[in-house]
């Protein structure tokens, strides 16, 4: 660990800590949530009209036709983890009979306020419950919910952001938070071909390479930091082994930079790894649900087996 980075994150707090953590390893990380902030929540919306990112628009196609299968009972609560904007809970809202609720999780606060603020015009007589908290972090759920049905909705992959054992803890936390009777809905991209899959994390126009490359325009702003941001280049690798796109940040050449008052130093070529984007098999998803106590019921997925949607539900009455 770097001189001073004790003392250091015991006074930093937030995403200051969560960087001096993460940059004090062998291999520096940063974990893939300092990356929504409003500029960064930009470009992501940006990246899911990307020619090359097929994710969002598959599973927007594969969600019409689930959402209409669902049949869930009248008077359900929509609970969102991940909710940075409410296009894809509007489509399961609109085949749920008489909702009772939308519970909008999110870290994004910013993000967060705008949806409330939209569904007041968009759905005037839906209760909305915004809770801006990171989906990993302990959760309760509004008093005003308890009672009714509740099903829990978690699209885009974002778990694929959790490496299997905290994709596993956090299924059983939701499962735990949601409820017995609660049903689950998860978008979960599959593994493909590398040559579709690197381009959609390094696409042609460099917006993707911008989404990371801003996480340390906001520790510059946010964290007291002094990187030199365009010392870094945006790498996307395929780690066929862990089933998972990376993405990191290339030092292009030795270099220091300090963060709220302790040094990073880099040699040429060293990187930061921003993200993991785990895709997994149908099987081995299901697989993984059932290990945190989920019984898989419906798959659905589109014809070319880019992405699926997976409603499990939770049968325990303990
Ligand atoms: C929001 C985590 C689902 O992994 O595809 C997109 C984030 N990173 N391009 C993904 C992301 C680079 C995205 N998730």
């Amino acid at each position: 660990m770097p001189d001073g980075a004790i003392h250091s994150s015991l006074a930093a707090s937030g995403i200051a800590a969560d960087a001096l953590a993460g940059l004090s390893g062998q291999q520096k990380t940063l974990p893939a949530k300092l990356f929504y902030d409003d500029e960064g929540c930009r470009l992501f919306g940006e990246i899911t009209r990307l020619p090359e990112y097929y994710v969002t628009r598959t599973e927007r196609a594969v969600l019409e036709r689930a959402a209409a299968e669902l049949l869930q009972p009248a008077g359900t609560v929509l609970v969102e983890y991940g909710a940075s904007d409410e296009a894809k809970a509007a489509v399961v809202l609109a085949h749920l009979e008489n909702p009772a609720g939308y519970v909008p999780i999110d870290v994004a606060e910013g993000a967060l306020d705008t949806l409330t603020v939209r569904m007041q015009t968009s759905h005037p007589h839906l209760p909305v419950y915004p809770l801006a908290a990171d989906f990993l972090a302990p959760l309760v759920l509004p008093a005003e919910v308890a009672g009714s049905p509740i099903a829990g909705f978690f699209p885009g992959s974002t778990i694929g952001n959790l490496d299997p054992a905290t994709a596993r803890r956090f299924l059983s936390k939701v499962r735990s938070t949601l409820g017995a009777g609660a049903t689950f809905l998860v978008g979960v991209d599959l593994r493909k071909d590398a040559s579709i899959l690197v381009p959609a994390y390094d696409d042609a126009q460099g917006v993707t390479a911008a989404f990371n490359r801003n996480v340390l325009v906001r520790l510059n702003r946010e964290a007291d930091a002094d990187f030199d941001v365009a010392a870094f280049r945006h790498r996307a690798v395929w780690n066929d082994g862990d089933g998972r796109i990376e993405m990191h940040l290339e030092s292009l050449r030795a270099q220091v930079a300090h963060v709220a008052g302790v040094s990073f130093s880099f040699t040429a070529g060293e990187t930061i790894h921003t993200e993991n984007s785990y895709k997994h098999t149908i099987n081995g998803f299901q697989a993984l649900a059932v290990s945190a106590g989920w019984r898989p019921d419906r798959v659905w997925t589109d014809d070319r087996a880019l992405f699926s949607l997976h409603l499990l539900r939770n049968g325990d009455f303990s």
